[in-house]
């Protein structure tokens, strides 16, 4: 069964009235922004407009060492997301950012990102809530190297009504990863899904990655990454368009929004030109910043609707 609530979400580049998120992209100390270095494309700023009764935006940060354990902060801000959610008419998040400095510092389960899960599973097990019904996600380490107080940002797009959970046909669920990446599993669903006004559906989706089942496909080769990172998505829209029932999902369009994080500045310009070729209409947009493994090289998130 589909989603019954339906939302007049609209996403683009111009400024609109009053959109519950205006993210500047190339923007370091805008709180709803990635924080990250702009390093190129068709846009450098996202606006993403509801009427107020439907949907909202909760823009949270934690002080959070490099050097410290991630867990800590990711505790702390899952747990006040959770606060706010109950406290709210907008119960139910649709979508969430995370951004957190030296993602990849540190050993084995000592990773960074691994130890962001813990905290985060900490919150959602203290609450009770369950990996499987999480919503789309992107998880990036920012480089916050010359500031005097790093944070954890953590964006929520929360709505008056859930949307559906889209797993991806070619990927493991992260709730379902094997021990070895990490002692506790991420959780985030692939992309939510959301009926909209106009007739159309909307999707949301997850930062994307060369990841194959579980494994980590094609390391240190960034435009073999960037081609199974978009197989990935084809291949989940294709997926979304059965379950939602909506044929024009599969493929992306030109309303479709794609912002992809690149780990090395220098190899954007040849991922670029892979990306363009392959979906010519696409947006794109690209920053620089760190992937949650550090065999990673890009991952690719998208807007899109049909
Ligand atoms: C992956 O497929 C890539 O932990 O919230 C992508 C999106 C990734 C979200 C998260 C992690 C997260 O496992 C990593």
């Amino acid at each position: 069964m589909g989603p019954v609530h339906t939302y007049s979400l609209e996403v683009g580049t111009s400024p609109t009235d009053k959109p519950v998120l205006d993210i500047a992209l190339d923007g370091r100390g805008h709180p709803s922004g990635p924080g990250l270095d702009f390093l190129g494309g068709d846009y450098d700023h996202e606006f993403w407009t509801a009427p107020e009764d439907q949907l909202c935006a909760i823009v949270l940060s934690e002080p959070d060492d490099p050097e410290a354990d991630a867990a800590r902060a990711a505790e702390v801000l899952y747990r006040k997301l959770i606060r706010a959610l109950g406290e709210s008419r907008f119960g139910y998040p649709l979508r969430l950012w995370n951004y957190l400095p030296a993602i990849n510092h540190g050993q084995g389960d000592h990773e960074r990102y691994r130890r962001f899960c813990v905290g985060r599973g900490r919150a959602l097990e203290a609450a009770g809530l369950n990996d499987a019904r999480m919503c789309a996600a992107t998880a990036i380490g920012s480089d916050q190297s010359r500031s005097d107080q790093p944070v954890m940002q953590l964006v929520a797009l929360v709505g008056a009504a859930p949307g559906i959970s889209i797993e991806n046909p070619r990927q493991v669920s992260a709730w379902n990863y094997p021990r070895r990446y990490g002692p506790r599993q991420p959780a985030f669903a692939r992309a939510t899904g959301i009926d909209l006004k106009n007739g159309r559906a909307g999707l949301l989706i997850s930062g994307t990655a060369s990841v194959i089942g579980h494994a980590t496909a094609h390391s240190g080769d960034s435009l073999a990454q960037t081609d199974e990172a978009a197989s990935n998505l084809d291949a989940l829209l294709g997926h979304a368009a059965g379950v939602m029932n909506r044929p024009h999902l599969a493929r992306f369009n030109a309303d479709s929004l794609a912002r992809v994080y690149v780990r090395h500045a220098e190899d954007w310009s040849a991922i670029e030109q892979r990306l363009r070729k392959r979906w010519p209409d696409v947006k794109l947009c690209a920053l620089r910043g760190d992937v949650c493994r550090g065999d990673l090289l890009v991952e690719i998130e998208a807007w899109h609707t049909a």
